[in-house]
């Protein structure tokens, strides 16, 4: 499958790794949006949240888990955003579901049209 997430993941794609672990995979995004820009993945390949089901749930649970160590991690003690887009309208680019973390700054309170 031709998913860049997923050559990420396998390492074939260079990327600054923030966290790791047997489900989940984080790294810096390429064009980061705040001061700390992290993505954080499933290492299973789901195409978006509209694709979450009974099947694959775990795989995001297990995102969730990690998301507060990861944020702890980083440092954002005074909180952050976690925001995945969807499809088309939603101006997702990559079709492998993704988390952004975003936080080290007080981030714009608008986030919509
Ligand atoms: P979205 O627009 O929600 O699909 O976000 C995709 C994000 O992925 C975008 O913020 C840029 C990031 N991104 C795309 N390609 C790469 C890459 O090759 N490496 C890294 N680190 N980030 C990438």
């Amino acid at each position: 499958m031709d998913c860049i997430f997923c050559a990420i993941i396998r390492g074939e794609i260079p990327s600054k790794k923030l966290y790791e672990d047997e489900a989940v995979y984080s790294f810096a995004d390429i064009n980061p949006q705040a001061p700390v820009h992290a993505l954080v993945v499933p290492k299973k390949h789901i195409p978006s949240a509209d694709a979450i089901n009974g099947e694959n749930a775990d795989e995001v649970k297990k995102i969730f888990c990690a998301i507060p160590k990861i944020a702890a991690s980083l440092g954002l003690k005074n909180g952050y955003r976690v925001i995945t887009n969807v499809g088309e309208d939603g101006c997702q680019s990559v079709k492998h579901i993704h988390f952004h973390v975003l936080g080290g700054a007080k981030l714009p309170e608008n986030m919509g049209v």
